[in-house]
């Protein structure tokens, strides 16, 4: 039998009832512009929070950096002594006003790289700062950088080399807790991580064996100690690699891969379909492009005249984050433990070239109307929010999304973004640019993604016309800009 319920509890009861009934209230209009811009439910795999935060922060830097710098290699044999590394002048807060000035949003550091040698004095191996006489064997770089990051207000992540050509343990079961230790101890003393790297490599060690890694044991150790950490390789978990070296994704670039049956190195999937993605893949994995501001990953001096320029990597980034995909710019630090001019330099001047190119929207001109079938859509569109989309609707095939301009204007590069929360949807799609009636060019396109931007010989227009051909599903834009960027950046 119930008992009657005190005075006291009835009257809590009443206060909660009442306080629902104020929550339903407050939501109802937000409930109602989410039905009206969600006419149907999400489509496939989804992205997690932590992705989505990813893929907004969608430029960073790579820093190798290692005994390589000193001996001018770019694969370090393991057997250096670790007195080799000795950089004069270690300054991480060089690095970080560096790639803060660039737009990066954080720095990814080679903790450990094939040599083996520890940028930071670990437990687990007789080959780090602590054995090197660079600051009294006292130096630890991830300490040192990701204090500086902490300052800076920028992300830091690493790269954790699982080929290890030093220890001794390398090539036996044992090493694979070494190398889980390692990870242990790097998130503990240095995290939280916002990227971990594997590379896949899988090359012999010191006794010429080559080690079998327990990649299952590696992700379920990251997981459970980093659970927001975003898992870089080949085939993810998190985010994958784009298939080359040059920082380019494919023009069509699903956030999707099927990842059964493959596995890190050697057997991973085609480099195309790492370009690419799976149409229909099962896994949300979107891809990063990782390129070289010179032509090795690490410093030599003989590359400083064949720093890439601005407009290279302003290329890179019409290929790679214009194509839905994150950039990740490697910028070694040098033998005095700093970015050189040569690269800092370069990075400014791609920063300024972003800068002018996308700084104002023509879209933003009030006289500028923006419809979809007849619907004003100009403020959703333009207010730089992921969660205000549009949606064309089942009828998409129908629908037609019109800017217009009050008088002729030049244009040559048109900015699309898809809600991917929402899943990623668009399949194909046209960009009509005309003047009056008149049809100027067609331009036909695949997937939108996270982002895509597109550019084009400039054209004197008064209008364009968008048409979605092909989605998975309902398709939705959440974000569209319209730019007059210097001809010469016009992807080629
Ligand atoms: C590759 C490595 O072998 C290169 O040295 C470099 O670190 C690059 C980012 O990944 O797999």
């Amino acid at each position: 039998m119930v008992d009657a319920l005190p005075v006291r509890n009835l009257q809590a009861i009443q206060i909660i009832v009442l306080m629902k009934k104020i929550v339903l209230l407050l939501c109802i209009p937000f409930l109602a512009f989410t039905v009206f811009c969600q006419s149907r439910g999400p489509a496939g795999p989804l992205p997690s929070a932590a992705q989505l935060k990813w893929q907004d922060n969608n430029f960073y830097l790579f820093v190798h950096f290692g005994p390589n710098t000193f001996t001018d290699l770019e694969w370090g044999k393991g057997s250096e002594k670790e007195e080799v590394f000795n950089p004069t002048a270690l300054d991480c807060r060089q690095w970080c006003r560096i790639a803060k000035a660039a737009g990066a949003k954080g720095i990814i550091l080679t903790a450990k790289h094939h040599d083996g040698f520890c940028l930071w004095p670990s437990a687990y191996s007789k080959h780090t700062v602590a054995q090197s006489s660079w600051r009294g064997g006292k130096g630890d770089v991830l300490k040192e950088l990701s204090k500086a990051c902490k300052e800076a207000g920028i992300l830091f992540g690493v790269y954790l080399s699982p080929w290890d050509r030093n220890h001794p343990a390398y090539g036996t079961a044992e090493y694979n807790d070494v190398f889980v230790n390692m990870m242990k101890e790097v998130v503990t003393k240095y995290g939280p991580f916002f990227e971990f790297w594997w590379d896949g490599a899988n090359g012999e060690g010191p006794n010429g064996k080559k080690q079998v890694y327990d990649w299952h044991r590696f992700e379920s150790t990251m997981r459970s100690i980093a659970p927001n950490t975003i898992l870089f390789s080949d085939i993810g978990p998190d985010a994958r690699w784009v298939g080359n070296e040059k920082g380019f994704a494919g023009k069509t670039n699903w956030n999707l891969l099927d990842t059964a049956g493959f596995s890190r190195g050697a057997g991973a999937p085609p480099s195309d379909t790492l370009n690419q993605g799976n149409l229909n893949g099962t896994n949300w994995i979107p891809a990063e492009c990782d390129v070289s501001i010179r032509p090795g990953w690490f410093y030599h001096a003989s590359e400083d005249s064949l720093v890439k320029t601005p407009e290279a990597l302003f290329e890179i980034y019409l290929k790679s984050v214009g194509r839905g995909a994150n950039f990740l710019l490697n910028v070694p630090a040098n033998r005095s433990g700093l970015i050189s001019s040569y690269d800092s330099s370069a990075l400014m001047g791609f920063a300024a070239l972003r800068r002018k190119s996308f700084h104002s929207s023509i879209l933003r001109d009030a006289g500028t109307s923006v419809q979809l079938n007849g619907k004003n859509v100009r403020a959703e569109l333009t207010d730089g929010k992921e969660d205000s989309w549009v949606s064309a609707g089942k009828d998409y095939k129908n629908a037609f999304l019109d800017i217009r301009f009050r008088k002729k204007t030049e244009l040559n590069c048109i900015e699309l973004k898809e809600p991917v929360q929402q899943g990623q949807r668009v399949k194909s799609f046209t960009i009509e640019l005309r003047n009056g009636n008149q049809l100027l060019s067609r331009l036909e396109q695949t997937t939108i993604g996270h982002q895509r931007i597109l550019t084009f010989p400039t054209q004197a227009v008064t209008g364009i016309r968008i048409k979605i051909t092909d989605a998975k599903t309902d398709p939705l834009i959440s974000e569209l800009a319209v730019f007059k960027i210097d001809e010469d950046l016009v992807e080629k």
